[in-house]
């Protein structure tokens, strides 16, 4: 799984499409009270809502050396 850098507006929804081929990985953005356990060779896609404006971190926390990993990691940029 490769995380990117992410833009949204501020209330607006979000759909975070997750497509796995290898592994067990997670969608984690502690600040929105996401952890989303994504199974190996599945797709998932997680409606996200950032109402408040900021930068949010968001990065893999059960392999691969979770948000150490650069590959694993990105961050969400929301708008007003
Ligand atoms: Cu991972």
């Amino acid at each position: 799984m490769l995380f990117e850098q992410y833009a949204a507006t501020a209330g607006a929804g979000l759909a975070a499409e997750c497509q796995q081929h290898r592994g067990l990985h997670d969608l984690a953005i502690p600040e929105l009270g996401i952890d989303a356990k994504i199974a190996p060779r599945s797709d998932k896609t997680l409606d996200i809502l950032a109402a408040a404006p900021g930068e949010y971190a968001f990065y893999c926390d059960v392999c691969c050396g979770g948000k150490e990993n650069p590959s694993m990691q990105g961050v969400l940029k929301v708008t007003a």
